[in-house]
């Protein structure tokens, strides 16, 4: 049989649940989940093969009205990953835009809706997390969001319980072009370990902090050493803006970001399956988000001033 491979991305605006549906499609944790917005900060790809089909499933950014650098740059990826794709499946959140239709969330999807239609872009809308919802509040959301005519096909489901999320890849399957695979076979993730090992501290950062910090802080993992007996040493900062944030991510003796350190250190342990010994820094660097390497390190553009 011939072979097919091509790229499948997903996007939507922040928190529809776009990282934890690729998760799924790909059976494998690739990329890191919140319940805050703003979680993805860089494409992150997860390769699932079905028959004779390689898909390599792109998470993107949320989509939304950017503000700082780092928010611009992420919008930017989104965007062009979405332009690059040869399926292309906008998800939204069938809660929150059922709950909130003039919310932020439910305005980031029309302007994504209406900029699809504008290029005259094909897509699939996945509308996520009906799990818990009533079907007689789902159709209205249905009819109003495919009034514009810009889906090829609606899907119905929850990234989180599976449902629906079979159907959605047979259409992704049916749309990727003949060739050979993208990559090797057993291949589930396109992230360098070290990335990943930095994302996962940050996901246990967006999980335990709140407010603005998440947002103030990002990772870097500075040294992974192999030891003889197999194990790992990761030296990791999280770097912060300012001296007091500096202080709430320690936490009181130290406590909070002794958590943090243990819950990524055993989620790693499973992803990389060998023992880690995981040590964490934390620093001040004001303008992380402002370095154009920072960027280049997470496979960003680095936007040009305002
Ligand atoms: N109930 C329910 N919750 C879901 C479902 N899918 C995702 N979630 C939750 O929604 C929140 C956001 O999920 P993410 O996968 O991080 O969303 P995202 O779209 O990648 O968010 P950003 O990266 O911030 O744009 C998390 O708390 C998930 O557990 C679902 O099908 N049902
Ligand atoms: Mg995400």
């Amino acid at each position: 049989m011939t072979r097919h491979a091509g790229f499948a991305a997903i996007i939507g605006a922040p928190n529809a649940g776009k990282s934890t549906l690729v998760n799924a499609l790909v059976g494998s944790k690739v990329a890191i989940v919140s319940p805050k917005v703003q979680t993805t900060r860089m494409p992150v790809r997860g390769v699932a093969v079905k028959d004779e089909t390689q898909v390599v499933f792109v998470d993107t950014p949320g989509i939304f009205k950017p503000r700082r650098r780092l928010d611009r740059a992420m919008v930017t990826s989104a965007w062009t990953h979405a332009g690059d794709a040869d399926a292309l499946v906008l998800l939204a959140d069938a809660q929150e835009l059922t709950a909130n239709p003039k919310g932020r969330a439910a305005d980031d999807t029309h302007a994504i809706i209406k900029a699809l239609k504008d290029d005259g872009r094909k897509a699939a809308l996945a509308l996520n997390k009906i799990d818990g919802m009533k079907r007689t509040d789902l159709l209205p959301l249905v009819q109003a969001l495919t009034a514009e005519n810009t889906f090829e096909q609606v899907f119905l489901i929850s990234a989180l319980k599976g449902d629906g999320v079979a159907d959605l890849f047979a259409w992704v399957q049916g749309k990727m072009p003949e060739g050979p695979w993208l990559y090797p076979e057993e291949q589930a993730a396109d992230i360098p370990s070290r990335l990943l090992a930095a994302e996962i501290t940050r996901e246990k950062i967006y999980l335990r902090l709140h407010d603005e910090l998440p947002y103030a802080s990002t990772v870097e993992s500075e040294k992974w050493e192999e030891r003889k007996d197999g194990s790992v040493r990761i030296d990791q900062t999280i770097y912060v803006q300012r001296e007091g944030q500096k202080a709430i991510v320690l936490g009181k003796g130290g406590a909070t970001i002794k958590i943090i350190g243990e819950l990524a250190r055993k989620e790693m342990e499973e992803i990389f399956g060998r023992r880690i010994h995981l040590f964490l820094f934390v620093k001040v660097r004001e303008d992380w988000a402002e370095k154009k390497e920072h960027y280049t390190e997470m496979g960003l553009e680095f936007p040009p001033d305002e």
